[in-house]
């Protein structure tokens, strides 16, 4: 297995018109969570994929395994809870690309994971455990799950790449920096916007290179400091990497910080270099935020050749 990973996946409801959610009357439905969004991108790009976690036995939660199945991820690890529901995740579309998330996950079947749950052995099998920040914030039980599945990576050897992805409705800064710390100190590949990362290193420089810098002193060797449309500052094997972002229309950016991680880690476990980790990277993070969902527009290879390719911005 290229990729395995594990999190908390909901079901997502959006208003298809943009303005107050009370306003709309009717709501669009799909499915989101940090870890499936990459688990897909890394498929999608012609990896292999397993995630796990539980969902609730409800529609919510079949409608998750579909999807996931759907895209290629293998699912073999997922449990059905069938004493707490799927968790719901509202995206508010307040304004052109304003979002508002809100969650409906508290003590949801996601948030229940537990150390029972973790799949020791698919763990071992892989090229990179791939986890993120939200694990730790869900649950006890979740971020001991998270503790052991990392361990269980580092034991046998297979890099653990880690997303901060801070969520500020389930902690606050001052537990999540105190927690993701030592998670950094555990991790290979560490990918972070630059105000997650202060939430790591407080006091390193001002300047983005000195940050990356910070991090690595930590113990990861690859450092991806994530910057939206300003692109990416990444500190990889000791070597400094700024790469701009592609400029495309920016429909929804809600799911970028996860293709991008996609893109890196498709390339990471074929062995390629840095410069094309870091190429499909950004343009897995270019797809995402042009089509609205969380991972809906996530590339293929094809697609990939066609952002290269294009001259015209129709291709027959
Ligand atoms: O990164 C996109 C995620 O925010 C989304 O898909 C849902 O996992 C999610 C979360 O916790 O916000």
């Amino acid at each position: 297995m290229d990729l395995v990973t594990f999190g908390e996946t909901m079901a997502r409801l959006e208003n298809p018109v943009v303005g107050p959610m009370r306003h709309a009357r009717a709501l669009d439905l799909g499915v989101g969570g940090a870890e499936s969004n990459t688990a897909i991108g890394l498929c999608r790009l012609g990896g292999t994929a397993a995630w796990f976690g539980r969902v609730g036995d409800d529609e919510f939660g079949r409608l998750i395994t579909n999807v996931l199945a759907g895209e290629g991820v293998r699912l073999g690890h997922t449990v059905v809870d069938r004493s707490a529901p799927t968790a719901l995740l509202f995206k508010e579309r307040r304004a052109g690309t304003l979002t508002r998330v809100q969650y409906y996950r508290t003590g949801s079947a996601g948030s229940r994971l537990c150390p029972a749950d973790v799949p020791h052995d698919l763990i071992r099998s892989a090229r990179v455990l791939h986890v993120t920040g939200i694990t730790a914030a869900i649950s006890a039980t979740a971020r001991q799950a998270l503790d052991d599945a990392v361990e269980t990576a580092r034991d046998a050897g297979v890099p653990v790449s880690l997303d901060l992805n801070y969520r500020r409705a389930l902690w606050t800064p001052t537990e999540a920096g105190e927690c993701l710390q030592k998670l950094v100190k555990r991790a290979d590949l560490l990918f972070a916007t630059e105000q997650e990362a202060r939430l790591i290193v407080p006091d390193a420089d001002d300047d983005l290179a000195g940050l990356a810098a910070g991090l690595a002193a930590l113990g990861p060797r690859d450092v991806l400091l994530k910057r939206g449309a300003q692109g990416v500052v990444a500190l990889c094997e000791g070597a400094l990497h700024v790469q701009g972002a592609h400029r495309v229309p920016v429909i929804d950016p809600v799911g970028a910080g996860d293709a991008f991680a996609a893109g890196y880690l498709a390339e990471f476990v074929r062995g390629r270099p840095v410069a094309d980790r870091l190429d499909t990277a950004t343009a897995a993070g270019a797809y995402a935020v042009t089509v609205r969902g969380d991972w809906e527009g996530l590339p293929s290879r094809a697609d990939l050749d066609l952002l290269k390719s294009a001259e015209d911005t129709v291709t027959r």
